[in-house]
């Protein structure tokens, strides 16, 4: 469409496509969103970015993607009959599975009346006298509503590393992030890949089955941990159906809502032996128990966090063969669990084959990407196909790249340069009826169980002020200092915080992201629901409300 007529249409849906409220994202949170906006029998419209539903299922569709959590905790939990209907397959999902699954939500509920797709908002713009929000796309097209809710995701910025030369490589490249529909053959290719998170744990896991020959350019080692996977049989989707009702309460004690939570005692009150069969358990428990299970000090304590670090640096040296490329493989920078725990299957006997090499970028800097490949300081390195597994621009990424203007002119990347400021992680000063589902500060964890508990809230405030014909809900600057501070004197002391990952929103590609900020609430989500359906129960006292 060209400028003009996409002008023309924009104009004629800017007069006729007024919303009572408007959804950004059509992933995990933002279908259920529009569920639950459309159950209040408002007039909803979600807009989506991608060509189909799916959000992080979506667009992360590289070899080995899969849950770290257990698909039967992370589907939806709202309606009886879905849980019915849908079977799991793997105890954690590959994407393909879940892309199917949120694809037969989308059918199931008739979602995709109300849905937009190929439709990336590039800006939104407060309107205090009809005290609604007017959204442009990218192609021009204009639409309004009075509430705008984002569910834009925590990890759906994805960033590539500035790096000279990227542009003039000859062959296959690309962020696993914009993965290619119809895939990639990796069989017999020389690959090099840029990254060692928790994506390209998954990546090199897979494609090490069939490369030629994999070069691993790493910055800084994570502590990764075995995923145990396994089939779900017929009898066991039974058994997990049956127990639906309890396995969604355990998820709700646990302070990530996982069925991991930590074990109350310290490290140090444990004998050293049990210590030991406590952490070889773990290790040999399927999903995020070696992380969240730890002992309930792993995450405070130096010393306790040092002792589980060992435990894991050990098993380290027994799965790699070559000492030197095993001390490499361990993270010297940070301790066990204070960046995310990539789960994975044979990744470090990955090291063993002799057709893949691991590269240490702080003792041999890559230089620049050429026509054929990668040059470090020390060589010249050869590719048919780079991968870029750099990470993403996290939490407040995905806000930045849409210029969001509140009262006043009120830009929201100049109101967050230092960080997040929110109220409950859902509300920002200045920006009324803005409404962030699993927004900075929130109670995060588990995707879909956090992300249920922040769209049943958000639509409480919504029918809140419907039913008592509001049509202007905004935070108070007392509330957004007030929880800010309190999201920030919860984070202090947790070693998580101390450290540059994307959960304490650092990304050394994007200017200002250097640091380590306290982006989440770290006060578990049991205290997180607690405080917020107070909130609720006290008739949202504490938003200005007009
Ligand atoms: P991550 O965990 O942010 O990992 C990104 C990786 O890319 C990490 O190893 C980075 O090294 C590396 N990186 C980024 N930029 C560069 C440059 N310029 N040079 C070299 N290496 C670089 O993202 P993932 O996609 O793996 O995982 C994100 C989450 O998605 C994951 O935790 C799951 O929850 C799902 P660094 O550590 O910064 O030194």
């Amino acid at each position: 469409m060209g400028r003009e007529a996409a002008k023309t249409v924009g104009a004629k849906a800017a007069q006729t496509s007024n919303f009572d409220a408007i959804v950004i994202g059509a992933g995990v949170a933002g279908l259920y969103q529009l569920y639950k906006l459309r159950e209040l029998g408002l007039r909803v419209r979600a807009f989506e970015a991608g060509s189909n539903v799916g959000g992080t299922w979506y667009w992360n569709r590289y070899p080995g993607a899969r849950f770290d959590s257990e698909s039967w905790t992370y589907g939806y939990s709202f309606s009886k009959e879905l849980l019915d209907e849908w079977d799991w397959q793997e105890h954690f999902a590959p994407q393909p599975e879940t892309e199917r699954y949120l694809n037969f939500v989308a059918d199931k509920f008739d979602l995709r009346r109300d849905l937009q797709l190929n439709s990336r908002v590039a800006s939104a713009r407060f309107n205090d006298k009809s005290r609604s929000w007017e959204i442009a796309l990218e192609d021009g097209r204009r639409y309004s509503g009075r509430f705008l809710v984002t569910a834009i995701g925590i990890l759906s910025a994805p960033t590539m590393p500035n790096i000279t030369g990227i542009d003039t490589f000859k062959g296959i490249s690309c962020h696993t992030h914009a993965w290619p529909k119809e895939g990639v053959d990796f069989t017999g290719k020389r690959v090099g890949i840029i990254g060692t998170g928790a994506t390209a744990v998954q990546t090199i896991q897979e494609i090490a089955k069939t490369v030629g020959q994999l070069t691993v350019f790493q910055r800084t080692p994570n502590w990764c941990a075995p995923l145990h996977n396994g089939k779900i049989s017929k009898e066991e989707m039974r058994d997990i159906r049956s127990r639906y009702d309890e396995i969604f309460a355990l998820c709700r004690t646990s302070p990530g809502c996982y069925i991991h939570a930590p074990d109350p005692r310290k490290t140090l009150e444990v004998s050293p032996e049990d210590r030991e069969a406590f952490w070889e358990k773990l290790y040999d428990s399927p999903g995020f128990g070696v992380w969240m299970g730890q002992f309930s000090d792993t995450l405070t304590d130096r010393e306790a966090n040092k002792l589980a670090s060992e435990f894991i640096a050990k098993k380290i040296r027994q799965r790699v063969k070559n000492p030197a490329v095993a001390e490499k493989l361990i993270p010297k920078n940070h301790g066990l669990g204070t960046r995310r725990v990539p789960l994975e299957t044979g990744y470090y006997e990955v090291y063993n084959q002799p057709n893949v090499e691991l590269v240490d970028i702080n003792e041999t800097p890559i230089e620049r990407v050429t026509a054929t490949g990668i040059e470090t300081g020390e060589r010249a390195y050869e590719f048919d196909i780079i991968i870029y597994a750099t990470g993403f621009d996290a939490i407040t990424g995905a806000f930045d790249r849409i210029d969001i203007t509140g009262t006043d002119g009120l830009r929201l990347k100049d109101v967050w340069r230092d960080g997040p400021q929110t109220y409950l992680g859902v509300f920002i000063e200045g920006f009324p009826n803005l409404l962030m589902a699993m927004g900075p500060h929130a109670g995060l964890g588990n995707y879909t169980r956090t992300a249920e508990y922040s769209v049943e809230w958000v639509t409480g405030v919504i029918r809140f002020a419907i039913e008592r014909g509001l049509t202007r809900i905004e935070a108070t600057a007392d509330g957004v200092g007030e929880w800010t501070d309190h999201v920030l004197a919860l984070g202090e002391g947790q070693l998580m915080n101390e450290i540059g990952s994307w959960m304490t929103g650092v990304n050394r590609n994007v200017e200002g992201k250097q640091r380590p900020r306290i982006m989440r609430y770290s006060g578990g989500h049991p205290a997180y629901r607690k405080h917020c359906d107070a909130i609720a129960a006290e008739g949202y006292r504490t938003l200005a409300l007009a």
